[in-house]
């Protein structure tokens, strides 16, 4: 192993201990690992490299869900539960809910939300408290990974000084830091966080070196770049690319509404061109935890630089506008049936963000939802992975999708298109349905019941 380094004058400088003992520990996996944050990301990662043989700490703020993974109860449907189980009985994953354990961690990953405050910008309270906690317990030789997607300049500025000014460490001698984004994509059975590509970015060299080794002891294919702020504009650019795109499909929809044309039909089209296209769908809106939200952290930092990112705030814009199009949609299927919205009774099918998956989380189906109930709609909804749902203080139980239950509503608005749900049955069964995902375009319709988004 290499123990000398070039300064920039071409002079040979002997590598910091500490780096060199942190590369050993890597290399042959005895380096302690915790992961901040045991979610949808953090769990699924901690998984992974517990198989490899680190010892992997969990450090997670919600107790039920530390409690959970100490019981090897999975509760992250990417996470296999076996596997889970043999780890944690095997002592490879332990949950802990402090943070006392992270100056035993040679490598700390931190897996925290990046969420919105309600005007749009971003809040890093949970990256900031997390940074500050492990901050008081930094010690020589530990590397601090950062995976939320957040705005270019968070690791640099915003978690290194925490780092350095609590400790007195200096990143890339004492300590090294990186930001590598997240890229998982929930649901997903073919990329996993081991086949995933993953890209890896530092802002100093021993860092990128040491963060680059660290994720290819687990993924197959890392990438590293040239600086952290560089790795988390990738990302932010992943969300925003599909974003922008899901705006376009929408507006389309919009266009296709005014000039009765059949969008489904265009795009379906247009997607059997072999090159220079991606599929991409209009919908009741865009949901989950990633989409509506990340692309708004670069439009923050693009305004401090007095940048306008007008494609960001037109693809929010649009996105934020499709629940009240389909709304207005169903109140004129309703109109065109003589039932007045308020005297009506509609079923929902699929109330989470996207399908076969138990999200609720900025779904637009509780948006639509929202809206219906506003409007005295006699609501009930069905959707097999959300047994009940609070919505704008009501309380409702998820339906069993009987003929009765199907054939009693007036309309049946499709807003998730789960595969388990039989589309011909529902089709067969219903006076009339508004369809939002498509789920029906390929049926035969004899009786014209579905009115396409
Ligand atoms: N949607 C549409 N039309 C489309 C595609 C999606 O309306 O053509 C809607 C979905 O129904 C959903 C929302 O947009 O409500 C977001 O769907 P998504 O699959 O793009 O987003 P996520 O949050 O489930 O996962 C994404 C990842 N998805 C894919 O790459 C396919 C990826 O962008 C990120 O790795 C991940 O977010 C993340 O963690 O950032």
């Amino acid at each position: 192993m290499t123990t000398t380094s070039f300064s920039p004058q071409g002079n040979s400088v002997p590598l910091p201990s500490c780096f060199l003992q942190l590369k050993e520990r890597i290399t042959n996996h005895t380096a302690q690992v915790a992961v901040v944050g045991l979610g949808y990301v953090g769990l699924p990662f901690a998984v992974e490299k517990a198989k490899v043989g680190f010892p992997v700490l969990g450090i997670e703020q919600n107790p039920k869900r530390a409690d959970r993974v100490n019981q090897a109860d999975n509760y992250i449907a990417d996470v296999d539960d076996a596997e889970l189980k043999v780890l944690v009985e095997a002592g490879k994953i332990q949950a802990f809910t402090g943070f006392d354990r992270i100056i035993d961690a040679d490598v700390v990953v931190i897996c925290v939300p990046t969420p919105l405050t309600k005007n749009l910008t971003p809040d890093l309270s949970y990256i900031e408290s997390v940074t500050t906690a492990i901050a008081h317990r930094l010690r020589p030789g530990q590397l601090i990974s950062l995976e939320s997607t957040t705005y270019p300049g968070t690791t640099d500025d915003v978690m290194r000084p925490i780092l350095e000014d609590s400790s007195g460490l200096k990143q890339g001698r004492d300590f090294f830091l990186s930001h590598s984004p997240e890229r998982v994509d929930p649901g997903n059975k073919r990329y996993t966080t081991k086949n995933t590509n993953k890209v890896v970015g530092a802002s100093d060299s021993l860092s990128l070196e040491i963060a680059t080794l660290f994720y290819q002891q687990t993924i197959d294919h890392v990438v590293p770049v040239s600086s952290a702020k560089a790795a988390e504009l990738v990302k932010i650019f992943e969300n925003t690319f599909r974003a922008v795109n899901i705006a376009l499909v929408n507006e389309l929809a919009l266009l296709c509404d005014r000039i009765d044309i059949n969008v489904w039909e265009v795009l379906d089209a247009a997607n059997t061109k072999p090159f220079g296209i991606m599929p991409f769908y209009p919908g009741p809106g865009v949901g989950g935890h990633c989409i509506p939200i990340d692309p708004h952290y670069l439009e923050w930092k693009a305004k401090e630089v007095n940048f306008n990112t007008r494609f960001i705030a037109l693809a929010g814009e649009i996105n934020r506008r499709m629940p009240s199009f389909v709304r207005s949609k169903a109140f004129r299927v309703l109109n065109q049936l003589g039932i007045a919205p308020s005297r009506s009774q509609i079923l929902v099918i699929g109330v989470t963000y996207k399908k076969d998956l138990a999200d609720w989380r900025e779904s637009p189906a509780l948006a639509v939802m929202e809206a219906l109930l506003h409007d005295q709609v006699t609501l009930r909804y069905h959707d097999p992975y959300v047994p009940s749902l609070h919505i704008d203080g009501h309380w409702l139980e998820s339906v069993e999708l009987t003929d009765d239950a199907i054939g009693s509503a007036d309309l049946v608005i499709i807003t998730t298109e789960h595969s388990s749900v039989d589309f011909s049955r529902v089709l067969h069964q219903a006076k009339a349905i508004l369809d939002t995902r498509g789920a029906t375009r390929h049926l035969s319709d004899p009786d014209h019941k579905v009115t396409l988004l």
